[in-house]
């Protein structure tokens, strides 16, 4: 272990260190599984303990390919006050008939994996030295968005959300609430009313943000993803039109708004931080970069600026809150591009390419001297099957699947009774692939993304469980894990 990382060593860290501890004699990897809302995480992370439960077709994961991966199974975990993760229901929702697509969950949960595997070395058999406890975090990538927060205050961070939301692609979003604000005296006494209707206009408009798939205009997280929080005074501010070099009067809708800002500072954002990120080892990022292609450059542009924050948390400046209480690194990163199942196979590096080539600058600037990055498209549960198609006297490389009811192409809407094969289009590639996506905007229609119901599970014989198919979930597995199997 490197000397280095116990430089501003806090009593967090500490307290951190006493799970370490424990960790030797029974070894633990915490992975946290993060992404926007809507990225797949639920869907990952219960595809990703069947298929490891149930024995599924896992070829690229090392101790399954060796044959050295003995059982999987879920055990109680070791943290009573965080939410578990509810692998059963979620199992439940993906194998009923007809499959469902699990509900949207909006807080932070927590799984236990035990993985009992035969050690290639004799002293670790001797000793058996042969279980992994491997601790999923599931939370939300919005709360990641949080960090910038600590370094601004409330006047700062108030005219830098104005600002934002006064740009062409924003303003039209930002109407009702713009409209709010400019009947309010920031320097007048303090009103609960008028705080609770400025706190709903402003998340109004940012839920309206995200719905167009714009990732960057996200903060407070917990606005879009107020998890148990929903209603507390501490998501009960939005910015204000202040006067400029004034400061706020005591008793002031200023003053209030500041309080509850700090207060959001200190009771969520750092909480958060500190109990839950500063204890994982690995993380996984999941990246609906499809949706943003189907928002063409503005989105892309916007999840460009999304990662790089969130790269920001994995790297905090050396003299940072962060890094003061960041007792343990994050020793690899994924970033994973998800719903790969929406292309034909021949486009799945393209878009590997793709969330490298949005990851890149992030990943630079950054500089990970001591965590590796790598970038995967996968399908953590494959809702489609491959074939070929006519079209024109030319045949196309199709995806077939179930579009969900109400989804629509080329102005048909579908009803979810039946497959359909379609061509979802060719993804920008080759050298040049930046100015392709962020310059040039790729067309709304060039990229065909529509929903599809979850597939109908078989087994391979009578005796075998049922699996999920997923694309290249066992090589997202193998980089996260393979190393702590050996
Ligand atoms: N086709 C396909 N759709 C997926 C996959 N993973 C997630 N989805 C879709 O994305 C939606 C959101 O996934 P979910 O796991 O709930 O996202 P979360 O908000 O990040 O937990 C699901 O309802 C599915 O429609 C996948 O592997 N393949
Ligand atoms: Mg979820």
């Amino acid at each position: 272990m490197k000397t280095s990382l116990f430089t501003g060593i806090t009593a967090e860290a500490i307290r951190n260190a006493g799970a370490f501890a424990h960790d030797v004699l029974r070894p633990t990897v915490r992975l946290g599984v993060t992404g926007l809302s809507r990225a797949g995480k639920t869907v990952f992370i219960t595809s990703l303990v069947h298929n490891l439960i149930a024995g599924g077709r896992l070829p690229f994961f090392d101790p399954v390919a060796q044959g050295r991966l003995r059982r999987a199974y879920l055990e109680p975990q070791p943290d009573d006050d965080i939410p578990r993760f509810d692998y059963e229901r979620h199992l439940g929702e993906l194998t009923a008939t007809p499959p469902r697509w699990p509900q949207n969950t909006k807080r932070l949960s927590q799984l236990r994996l035990t993985l009992e595997y035969e050690p290639r070395r004799y002293l670790d058999r001797a000793l058996r030295r042969d279980k992994l406890h491997i601790d999923i975090v599931d939370y939300p990538g919005e709360w990641l968005l949080d960090l910038p927060l600590l370094n601004l205050n409330y006047t700062q961070w108030s005219s830098q959300a104005l600002l934002m939301s006064r740009d062409d692609t924003r303003q039209g979003l930002a109407k009702n609430w713009h409209k709010l604000i400019a009947g309010l005296d920031p320097v007048a006494d303090e009103n609960e009313d008028a705080a609770r209707r400025a706190a709903k206009a402003f998340a109004d408009y940012l839920h309206k943000c995200r719905a167009k798939g714009d990732a960057a205009a996200v903060p407070p997280g917990r606005f879009l993803m107020p998890g148990e929080l929903e209603g507390s005074p501490a998501l009960t501010f939005s910015p204000l039109d202040m006067p400029q070099d004034a400061s706020a009067p005591r008793g002031s809708l200023w003053a209030m708004m500041d309080r509850r800002y700090e207060a959001y500072k200190t009771h969520v954002v750092k909480p958060f931080f500190r109990d839950h990120f500063a204890r994982l080892d690995r993380q996984i990022v999941l990246v609906d970069a499809l949706e943003a292609l189907n928002g063409g450059a503005p989105a892309l542009r916007d999840l460009e600026r999304a990662l790089s924050d969130i790269l920001k948390c994995f790297r905090p400046g050396a003299n940072s809150w962060l890094s003061s209480i960041l007792y343990r690194r994050i020793d690899k990163i994924l970033f994973a591009a998800t719903k790969a199942d929406h292309l034909h196979h021949t486009s799945h590096d393209a878009l590997e390419d793709i969330v490298k080539c949005l990851a890149a600058q992030a990943i630079e600037r950054a500089d990970f001297a001591s965590a590796e990055v790598d970038v995967v498209a996968l399908a953590a549960m494959r809702a489609t099957r491959e074939g070929m198609a006519e079209a024109g006297g030319e045949s196309l490389p199709c995806i077939f699947g179930y579009p969900l009811a109400g989804e629509t192409i080329d102005g048909r809407t579908f009803d979810g009774s039946q497959e359909y094969g379609i061509f979802p289009g060719d993804l920008p590639q080759g050298p040049k692939i930046r100015e392709e996506l962020m310059e040039k905007p790729v067309q709304n229609d060039q990229i065909k993304i529509v929903r599809f119901r979850p597939p109908k599970l078989t087994s391979a014989g009578p005796s075998s469980p049922v699996t999920f198919p997923h694309i290249r979930l066992d090589r997202a597995l193998n980089f996260l894990l393979g190393d702590r199997l050996l």
